[in-house]
């Protein structure tokens, strides 16, 4: 549960150590097992998971466990209450990797409540790595998933009627519109949702690595685009002997720069959690600093030794950790602009 005190113990810990060398990390004591996600939203799913971390469960069923609650919750941007692509039709888009580097996606899945768990299915029952669209629901159904019915939430309908009065499709800088209470994800006062996606990552008592990704995908997108949240290397990457992150905002930007797989990739090289992520930041500011600008994306990670950090372009994006029965609390994401 976030604890206001541990909440403001995490802050000064911070900034006494803000200025250390390059292995800084948010947290300088390691700790596991650990679970961090995307979003105040990741406070529910991080208790959810939590309750597998703490019983010496695998971290791969906690992170699946943990989003579920998200895709599940009717209050939330992910999942089928959340907003449809331009024709008015919710497709929904996830990915999952463990700690042997095994991984599965789906793409563009529409009438299917758990997206993840069927990307976990494809990882485990299939010799693929992504399925999308037709063949992605073909293979829920067949594997005993529900075909849930084609309509929209309340709010989704009123946000997609709003939306078809101009039809122009301006994604908005995600942020976490905290006006609107502790935890709840919530709308921007023109009905779009503040962001669409939960990622999580997680490493459990063995030390193992695992982590998933799942999104509605930005609302009102061209019908069959596809954003990051599916794409390994770009919405998450896993690699048990270094670290594990995950992204969330514009997944065209994610997906230029093989975002988590960079981040990774960087904490190999020696970087704490957070400083990957930043490098991951300019490097998308470095590709087109206008652009980048103009959009919001977060990285969190996590490494071996059971740090974490977060980094993103514009303010107001935040992430929930929980590494105890009693610390389940949201970091303030640090951004460049
Ligand atoms: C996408 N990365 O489809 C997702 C959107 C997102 O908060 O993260 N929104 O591009």
């Amino acid at each position: 549960m976030l604890n206001r005190r541990n909440f403001l113990q995490l802050g000064s810990l911070g900034a006494a150590t803000i200025f250390s060398n390059k292995l800084f990390a948010a947290n300088a004591k390691p700790v596991r097992p650990i679970v961090i996600s995307t979003w105040n939203e990741g406070i529910n799913a991080n208790r959810r998971a939590w309750e597998i971390l703490r019983t010496g469960g695998r971290a791969l069923d906690a992170v699946e466990a943990g989003v579920m609650v998200t895709e599940a919750s009717q209050n939330c941007c992910v999942g089928l209450g959340a907003n449809p692509d331009r024709d008015g039709i919710v497709t929904l888009d996830a990915c999952i990797m463990d700690e042997r580097g095994n991984c599965g996606s789906v793409g563009a899945l529409e009438r299917i409540k758990h997206p993840i768990s069927v990307a976990r299915r494809v990882m485990e029952k299939t010799p693929h790595v992504m399925l999308v669209g037709d063949g992605a629901q073909k293979f829920a159904v067949a594997e005993g998933f529900p075909l849930e019915p084609q309509q929209l939430s309340p709010d989704a309908e009123k946000a997609y009627k709003e939306w078809l009065k101009k039809s122009e499709y301006k994604p908005l800088i995600n942020i976490e519109n905290s006006g609107h209470g502790p935890f709840a994800p919530t709308r921007f006062d023109n009905g779009e949702w503040n962001h669409d996606t939960i990622g999580m990552i997680a490493m459990d008592a063995q030390g193992n690595l695992s982590g998933s990704c799942t999104t509605s995908g930005m609302g009102f997108k061209m019908r069959g685009r596809l954003g990051d949240s599916p794409i390994i290397g770009a919405g998450l990457y896993v690699d048990n002997e270094v670290g594990a992150a995950t992204a969330t905002g514009m997944g065209e930007e994610v997906i230029r720069i093989c975002g988590t797989h960079l981040v990774v990739e960087f904490m190999r090289q020696g970087l704490s959690p957070e400083a990957a992520c930043k490098k991951a930041v300019e490097r998308i500011v470095k590709k087109d600093a206008a652009r980048a600008k103009a959009n919001q994306v977060g990285f969190i990670a996590i490494n071996k030794q059971g740090q974490y950090g977060g980094y993103c372009l514009q303010k107001g994006f935040t992430f929930a950790v929980c590494h105890a029965d009693d610390k389940n609390f949201i970091v303030n994401g640090k951004h460049l602009f």
